[in-house]
């Protein structure tokens, strides 16, 4: 209750944050896109990480203003981006299951859209599937009517829960993020799998980003497997605005 209740003040307390991490195209070896990590920092406490208050958020339902905050927060700072020449990046921002089960969650981003003036098509939602099992039907309409918008979904953590078949061939996505566990325990067998799951992901004409890219030897491999993107701190680590801007502008 009472980080709850600090929680709901952080907004107004300007003690939230939005940070930054690119995505590497490894065919190009260029950022594509950043995804929208928040932090928490709290006066005397330093950062709390999102694993220790999102799950707060999303039970007390502070998500749904926080939430927008952070759409806001990205689609702002991505037209920031294309104002300094960076006109090819786009965002990725993760949603919980709680704001897309919201009634109006399509209007909210198309007003957020329609205010910070980012098109559709540089924004994509990530989504965590074992987020959504109670609701599959409901949300895969939602997606739909996203999809139809013109913005971007991803299946975050792709590998971790109860990742199906059906999501991927009944869910209008665009990206797979494949679990950074896979890549820390790259032995024989997960090799086959990720080639696997790449293979597929290509047949279904769905992008692959790997998370958790700690080394060069991970490229290599990722290379030979065929994956798109690459996400990790061998690239860059979660970082502030500034930060992100002057690791992008590197590329220009
Ligand atoms: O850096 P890292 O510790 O940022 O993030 C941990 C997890 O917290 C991410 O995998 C993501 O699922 C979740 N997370 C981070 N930022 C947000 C956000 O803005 N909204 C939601 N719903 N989850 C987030
Ligand atoms: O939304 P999601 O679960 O995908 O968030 C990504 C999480 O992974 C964040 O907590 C981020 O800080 C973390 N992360 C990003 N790059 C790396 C990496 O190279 N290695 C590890 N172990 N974690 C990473
Ligand atoms: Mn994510
Ligand atoms: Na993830």
């Amino acid at each position: 209750i009472r980080l709850e209740n600090l929680l709901s003040k952080a907004i107004d307390r300007n003690e939230l944050e939005v940070y930054y991490q690119p995505q590497i195209d490894l065919v190009s070896n260029r950022p594509v896109s950043i995804e929208a990590l928040l932090r928490w920092q709290r006066p005397g406490k330093g950062h709390t990480q999102p694993a220790d208050f999102i799950p707060i958020a999303e039970e007390s339902g502070l998500i749904i203003p926080i939430g927008a905050w952070v759409l806001i927060q990205a689609c702002n700072f991505c037209r920031h981006l294309h104002s300094l020449g960076l006109e090819d990046i786009y965002v990725t921002v993760n949603i919980s299951t709680k704001q897309v089960e919201q009634p109006n969650f399509i209007r909210t981003v198309e007003d957020i859209l329609a205010e910070t003036g980012l098109h559709p098509h540089q924004l994509e939602l990530e989504i965590t599937e074992s987020l959504f099992m109670n609701s599959f039907d409901a949300c895969i309409q939602k997606f739909n009517q996203l999809k139809a918008m013109g913005l971007r979904l991803a299946l975050d953590d792709f590998g971790t829960g109860y990742s199906s078949l059906t999501y991927l061939r009944h869910l209008p996505i665009d990206t797979l993020k494949m679990d950074k566990d896979f890549l820390q325990e790259l032995h024989t067998e997960n090799f086959s799998i990720v080639e696997a799951i790449i293979r597929l992901a290509h047949i279904l004409n769905i992008k692959v980003v790997a998370e958790g890219v700690e080394v060069p030897e991970h490229v290599s491999f990722l290379c030979n497997v065929l994956c798109d993107r690459a996400q990790g701190y061998l690239f860059c680590k979660p970082v502030s605005e500034q930060e992100v801007i002057d690791f992008l502008s590197q590329f220009q």
